[in-house]
């Protein structure tokens, strides 16, 4: 018997080395079992992985090794999400072109992966900055602008007069610039866009089938995707206005609010703002000043509500003796709906804010249940509940639903200009998706400008359009558009002379097709192989951070449509499962100067209940803070790749699984490591002494048990079966449970038997060889080298990687005991739990010790007890 410890800087490697040679993790498209896709969000290559990548990775390399060992094609792939601006501004500030910047971190992360010991496909590993795959993505490109799938559109877009550049809505930070810090201008820019509103409809209705998605996610999606039923109203507007307008139409969805309107407000982008605005200079500074906060929604929405009385008048639609102000409002939006409205104060908390700040009052017209009608008033909180109409002339007394109705139904018929006054429609928050960034690090838009010919497609034969490398970023703005020869080119059309689109592809195109491109990299002619794309997709399991549940899901989902339009693959949904995994997070320290310090930088000591923190380097006290996600200015990281040299990848593994669900924060703690760490060799002991008495463990199967073997192999295949359900629910911290708990039980019938296998009955022997392989198994999917290295002490054949998962012996499971309803006099008062093969006279005295039951006797003995065997206990009192 061995008494070293296990070693897992040796073993690790080694084993990994193993896997390696022999392309176990390596998956074969025509292997004819059922496939098993399981896939990571992809990293950005930033340089380093973080603990975040840890969880991550290993949670899908838990259920990637679980589904290989039930028999499944498991593929389980690795690439890197590599175009973006990082990679410039790391050339701007350290002068190393992106491309090298982006290679170089690449290999450094793919060793940090590899020393994991994830069970990945590295032969199908691609980044999307490799010209090999945005060469597809330049024909997907193509195929989506013939099928109108994606267009030039006029867009307003931030822009950065410094940078020169444009910037998401993330980089305008109050009003400035990001980098720049210079106040951002809204431009209109022409614009490439993917037409995902196309599939608004089907991509809402859809959520309904993915139900192997957090609720949560579906949630974000569809209030993202924003349907509101509503109905565009057209006002008739006073003659005189600027412009000779005659009406101007809102959209509502509300229409049952209509009586209680105060004013019309139209976005400052509204032609009728500009038009007013021409002799109106005072409105045109309020129009250039609301252009200041960007077009981040959020910057709209917490921006203080403001407008402007543009002096015309509005007559509401059931009475044209009625008047409304027409304003100009920050709050109102361009692109949507009309991009204007009617305010209806007393029922939307935004119309409030703006009517107590301009003195235009609120008139209620819905009353809450229960509310007096005369005396229900609104001052500073709108009411946005349901009740019944008031202060509504024909719409009085009806609910909500019904007024809408009422209100549609009118002025679906009522005209103004020979039209009718208004019509229902169907909105949506979700708006096409612009891709154009003027950025060098992304896919080239493959596309010509010519002055004869307009856009002009490159034709498929001259892709990719491959980025030049030589580039200089000495100068603001977009380093493709300022090289000096790339983007000159001969019209393929005409000949003439013409440019290349300088415009480079949102980061977010490259990873909306990656998980296609996966199932079969190495096809240089298409983007996908249809025979093989539509057997290994879609994801079965899908794993990333929540940041993600909105727009790249979404945008996944589009892609897919997209595809399948231009026939490229036969499906809708690119991910039947999903899951989005917490974070990891972490204590912070304080040091007296009131600096950070870092985890490695201190010691804690526990004194009783108090844990007390000191700096390694002084000795001085340290406040323990709060704990908080992972973060480089608090200093409360750990890097993964010491915890793996200090303690191993298993034991990184383990802990990262041991504590919280997948789905919520796991709080990274030293203590709980060192926990991890010695579980592991705990498990190493075991399976050497189990391994000692095994030797003398007959190879049959012995006939019979005695009552320990059969409790061992209860005990065992108990954990087998709720490890296994626990793995397909990802309730992995509820399996590592198990696991400890199985390993005790397995611990005790160890110490009980001795070291020697001489004192152990040949079936205790099978038992414990039986179940010291199957605890091996359990924990292999998240201890994959510690377990290759126990299945050797074990004298196991081949590799546990490649083991099959452990039939379970259903008839195991049976529980002894059973559980029967007791009866006193025909009402049943108790239960009484016996052993199931428990005799009639057994039961009778279990039932007669219950307080129930002596209670209802007070001392008598029973007139009679009926046993139905199994099914109930009848006392007659
Ligand atoms: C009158 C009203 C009364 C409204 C009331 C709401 C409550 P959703 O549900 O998101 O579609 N709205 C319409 N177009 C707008 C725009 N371009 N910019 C800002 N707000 C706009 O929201 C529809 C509601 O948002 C519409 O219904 C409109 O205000 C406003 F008690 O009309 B409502
Ligand atoms: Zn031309």
């Amino acid at each position: 018997m061995t008494n070293e410890r296990y070693n897992a800087r040796d073993a690790e490697q080694r084993w990994q080395r193993i896997w390696d040679d022999r392309a176990i993790f390596t998956t074969a498209n025509d292997d004819p079992r059922p496939k098993y896709y399981v896939l990571e969000m992809f990293p950005y290559p930033s340089g380093r992985i973080h603990i975040g990548h840890v969880r991550n990775y290993t949670l899908g390399d838990v259920i990637a090794r679980y589904r290989r060992a039930q028999g499944y094609n498991v593929l389980h792939p690795m690439g890197w999400d590599a175009f973006g601006l990082p990679a410039e501004n790391a050339a701007i500030e350290r002068k190393i072109a992106p491309k090298a910047w982006t290679y170089d971190n690449i290999a450094a992360m793919r060793k940090q992966l590899r020393t994991m010991g994830l069970s990945l496909d590295w032969s199908r590993e691609f980044a999307t900055c490799d010209p090999t795959y945005y060469k597809h993505q330049q024909k997907l490109f193509l195929d989506f602008l013939k099928a109108g799938l994606a267009e030039r559109e006029k867009r307003k877009v931030n822009w950065d007069p410094v940078d020169m550049t444009v910037l998401a809505n993330e980089q305008v930070i109050d009003g400035r610039g990001w980098r720049s810090g210079a106040p951002v201008e809204l431009r209109e820019l022409t614009q490439w866009v993917f037409k995902i509103t196309t599939y608004a409809q089907e991509l809402l209705d859809a959520l309904d089938t993915l139900d192997r998605w957090p609720d949560k996610v579906r949630t974000m999606q569809r209030n993202w995707i924003g349907r509101s039923e509503g109905l565009l109203v057209r006002f008739a507007l006073a003659a005189g206005t600027p412009g000779g307008a005659s009406e101007i139409e809102v959209f509502t969805t509300r229409p049952d609010t209509l009586f209680g309107a105060k004013f019309v407000a139209v976005s400052p982008d509204h032609p009728l703002a500009t038009e007013a605005a021409k002799s109106n200079p005072n409105l045109a500074a309020f129009i250039e000043d609301c252009r200041r906060i960007g077009t981040a929604q959020e910057a709209i929405d917490t921006a203080e509500k403001r407008g402007f009385d543009t002096g015309i008048k509005a007559s509401h639609p059931f009475d044209p003796n009625w008047t409304l102000p027409v304003y100009v409002a920050n709050f109102v939006l361009m692109d949507y709906g009309t991009g204007a409205i009617f305010g209806c104060p007393a029922h939307d908390q935004r119309d409030l804010d703006f009517v107590n700040k301009y003195g235009l009052g609120n008139t209620p017209v819905v009353c809450p249940e229960g509310q007096d009608p005369a005396t229900f008033v609104i001052t500073d909180t709108a009411y946005d509940g349901d009740g019944r109409m008031i202060h509504s002339r024909f719409l009085d007394g009806l609910t909500i639903a019904e007024a809408k109705e009422e209100v549609a139904k009118r002025l679906e018929t009522a005209q103004l200009d020979g039209k009718p006054v208004a019509k229902r429609q169907v909105n949506f928050r979700l708006r096409d998706w612009g891709i154009s960034r003027q950025r060098y690090w992304g896919c080239p838009i493959p596309v010509i400008h010519c002055p004869a010919c307009d856009v002009v497609p490159v034709p498929e034969q001259d892709l990719p359009v491959v980025l030049p490398d030589d580039v200089t970023f000495d100068k603001p703005g977009n380093a493709l558009d300022h090289h000096p020869t790339w983007k000159h080119v001969t019209c393929p059309q005409c000949g003439g002379k013409a440019q290349r689109e300088t415009d480079t592809m949102d980061t977010f195109v490259d990873s909306s097709w990656y998980f296609a491109r996966f199932t079969d990299p190495w096809n240089e002619q298409a983007p996908t192989t249809r025979t093989v794309v539509d057997r290994m997709m879609p994801v079965d399991q899908y794993i990333g951070g929540v940041e993600h549940a909105i727009l790249h899901l979404l945008y996944a989902r589009f892609f897919t449509r997209a595809m399948k339009a231009t026939g490229h693959i036969a499906f809708d949904e690119p991910f039947a499962g999903q899951y989005t995994q917490g974070m990891v997070v972490h204590e912070t320290y304080r040091k007296p100067d009131g600096t950070w310090a870092s985890p490695g930088e201190i010691r804690i000591e526990t004194v009783g209940n108090d844990r007390h923190a000191t700096l390694l380097s002084t000795g001085e006290t340290v406040t323990i803070g709060s704990i908080e996600k992972m973060s480089k200015s608090k200093r409360n990281t750990v890097d993964p790749d010491d915890i793996i040299a200090t303690y191993g990848a298993d034991t990184a593994r383990w802990f990262m699984l041991s504590d919280s669900p997948p789905d919520r924060d796991v709080i990274w703690s030293e203590e709980g490591v060192k926990g991890a760490s010695r579980f592991v060799q705990r498990l190493w002991r075991m399976a050497n002494e189990s391994a000692e008495i095994a030797k003398s463990a007959p190879p049959a199967r012995p006939a019979a048990f005695g009552a320990e073997a059969l409790a061992l192999r209860k005990a065992a295949h108990g954990a087998l079966d709720r490890v296994s359900a626990g793995i397909e629910k990802m309730h992995f911290n509820v399996c590592l449970a198990h696991i400890r708990e199985f390993a005790n039980t397995l611990a005790d019938a160890l110490a009980r038997s001795g070291p020697s296998s001489a004192d152990v009955t040949p079936d205790l022997a099978w038992a414990i060889r039986e179940a010291a392989n199957i605890l091996v198994q359990l924990f292999s999917p998240m201890m994959p080298h510690l377990a290759e290295e126990c299945w050797v002490a074990l004298g196991q054949s081949g590799l546990v990687s490649e083991a099959a998962w452990p039939q379970i012996e259903r008839d195991l499971l049976v529980e002894d005991t059973m559980t029967l309803p007791v009866q006193i006099n025909g009402r049943k008062r108790a239960d009484v739990t016996v052993a199931r093969n428990a005799a009639s006279g057994e039961i009778e005295a279990a039932v007669l010790a219950l307080d129930e039951v002596k209670r209802a006797l007070n001392g008598a003995a029973p007139r009679k007890i009926i046993v139905v065997p199994q099914r109930i206990v009848n006392v007659v009192a």
